[in-house]
């Protein structure tokens, strides 16, 4: 039975704006937390940077000096410069080799003496630097190597990688450091790719030395922001949190607290807290079922079932009602329709309707949707209006009667007797019920004069034509007293309770010659 229907999930401003609130303090926070760990971690790459320039420049310092040193030997015969090469190595701590080139060839080196081999400038970036994976005499083990010449002739010194990479590792501990020569780089695991080095992920800084041809790039990985959040403001996160939460949550209080009782319905709409029930009217004689009058109820997630004179009247004042009876109409089509079974043909359906819903046309609709819901003939629809806030017959009011009759829907005057409705109104909208108000039914065995009142309603209405219910009867008495004047239409608590839709299906089953008869169905009190 689809009496129970789910609800779609609805993102209203209202469920929003706490999510919303309750964000923000974290998201500024957690942006100037970020700004500000980014700003550190740039100024301490960038001091790393600086100070692995100044570390490779101080070793390039001794290469310069010991090629300075050895730059007016060259071009001198090897046995007679050998020595004093051998002296730069021995007096330096970074150098590794020293060797003297003369028309572009190495011709004498402090590890071997005698030597030759061809010496490219265009190797060397600025013709003074070059950084290798490798020599002839220690392949695989990277070094740099200083070039230092006048004409054609001059001296060639080189320092091990393993210095380059002790200063790339010792100093910047955690940073992502690379030491690049023209084309060729080195990162902290000691070896020389060609190209250029990749680029940090986070805090890249690059710095070019002034005084030789080299850079140093730094920066840290993608992880290290949020480590170095995490590590340092511990407390402001939760503080953060928890300010998040409370801005949240009283954010949520505020809006449940101050919202306004148009807000209220507004919301009870959307998650469709109201339902119908159902109130049986009896025909006279067999007090079978001829129909049932709808009544709003509301189902309200901390109060309860809400009775409708709590609500109705600020949703008629507030124009909420429309939409509301809209709603209930369409729910009451939904829940009702699929067991149409168990209604008689020409069963009827009153729906209580309020004077700002008969403005224009758009009733039409609604009825005709509802109508659709059911096999023709079905159902009756009977549009209750009240007698005390009568409808102005404009134009298009009664247009609008019009057409409702045409559709076959009825019209029942409400309340009757309690306003003052003239005879050319109940002319006018073509009314076809009056449902005699219950204050007229509860002076049944009272004075003679208030029976009095009772007798001309009922005789008015025979001479009129139109068909006539007695609501709230609740004894006996009443009953036969109303039969024996020929009231049609009976209702109130003495035949049966407004109930909800699955007592009304149930007691529906539960009639004599109907099937189906639910084994553990307790059906509502039943007169027919
Ligand atoms: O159901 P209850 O029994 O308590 O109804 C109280 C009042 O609320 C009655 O006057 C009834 O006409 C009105 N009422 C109940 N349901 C609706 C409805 O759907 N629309 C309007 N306009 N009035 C309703
Ligand atoms: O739409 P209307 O104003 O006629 O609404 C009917 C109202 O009368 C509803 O509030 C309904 O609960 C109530 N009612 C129905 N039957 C009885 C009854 O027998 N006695 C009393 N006191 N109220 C009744
Ligand atoms: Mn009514």
């Amino acid at each position: 039975m689809p009496l129970t229907r789910h609800r779609p999930a609805r993102w209203s401003w209202r469920t929003l704006l706490p999510w919303v609130v309750g964000l923000l303090p974290l998201a500024c926070g957690l942006a100037v937390m970020r700004w500000q760990t980014d700003r550190d971690l740039r100024a301490s790459s960038q001091a790393t940077v600086a100070e692995v320039a100044g570390h490779v420049e101080h070793i390039l310092d001794s290469l310069a000096a010991a090629a300075r040193h050895l730059q007016p030997r060259a071009g001198q015969p090897c046995e007679q410069v050998q020595l004093a090469l051998r002296v730069e190595v021995t007096r330096n701590a970074f150098v590794r080799s020293t060797n003297l080139f003369d028309h572009d060839n190495l011709y004498c080196s402090s590890l071997f003496g005698d030597f030759d081999e061809p010496v490219d400038p265009r190797d060397y970036t600025d013709g003074r630097l070059w950084l290798m994976n490798g020599n002839s005499v220690t392949p695989g083990q990277s070094l740099l190597v200083y070039r230092s010449s006048q004409g054609g002739r001059g001296a060639i010194t080189t320092v091990d990688g393993n210095h380059l990479r002790t200063a790339l590792r010792l100093i910047g501990d955690d940073d992502e450091l690379q030491v690049q020569v023209g084309n060729h780089w080195m990162g902290a695991d000691g070896q020389v790719h060609d190209g250029t080095p990749p680029v940090a992920a986070s805090a890249a800084v690059s710095l070019a030395s002034s005084r030789y041809p080299f850079s140093i790039h730094g920066g840290y990985g993608p992880d290290k922001p949020g480590e170095l959040m995490r590590s340092r403001y511990p407390a402001l996160l939760g503080l953060l949190l928890l300010l998040g939460v409370v801005a949240g949550a009283s954010c949520r209080w505020q809006l449940r607290r101050a919202s306004s009782p148009r807000a209220e319905l507004d919301r009870a709409l959307d998650a469709e807290e109201f339902l119908p029930y159902f109130q049986p009217v009896v025909r006279k004689g067999d007090y079978h079922w001829a129909g049932v009058e709808v009544l709003m109820r509301w189902q309200h997630p901390r109060e309860g079932l809400v009775r409708p004179d709590l609500f109705i009247p600020y949703a008629e004042h507030s124009g909420q009602i429309v939409a509301m009876t809209r709603a209930l109409m369409l729910q009451t089509a939904q829940v009702l329709a699929p067991h149409a079974a168990l209604l008689d043909d020409g069963f009827h359906v009153g729906i209580n309707i309020t004077a700002d819903h008969c403005r224009d046309l758009r009733l039409l609709d609604d009825c005709e949707t509802f109508l659709q819901h059911f096999p023709p003939g079905r159902v009756v629809l009977t549009l209750e209006l009240t007698e005390r806030k009568l409808i102005e017959p404009a134009p298009v009011t009664l247009e609008l009667f019009e057409k409702l009759h045409a559709m076959g829907v009825m019209i029942a005057l409400d309340d009757f007797g309690t306003g003052q409705s003239s005879l050319s109104y109940l002319r006018q909208f073509q009314v076809d019920y009056l449902k005699i108000d219950q204050s007229f039914v509860a002076m049944i065995g009272g004075d003679a004069l208030s029976q009095h009142i009772l007798d001309s309603i009922i005789e008015l209405s025979a001479k009129l034509g139109l068909g006539i219910v007695a609501e709230g009867v609740e004894t006996d008495v009443q009953r036969d007293y109303l039969a024996r004047h020929g009231v049609d239409f009976l209702q109130g608590y003495l035949f049966a309770r407004p109930m909800p839709v699955e007592d009304l299906l149930l007691a529906l089953a539960a009639r004599p010659g109907r099937p189906r008869l639910p084994p553990d169905a307790a059906p509502e009190i039943m007169r027919g």
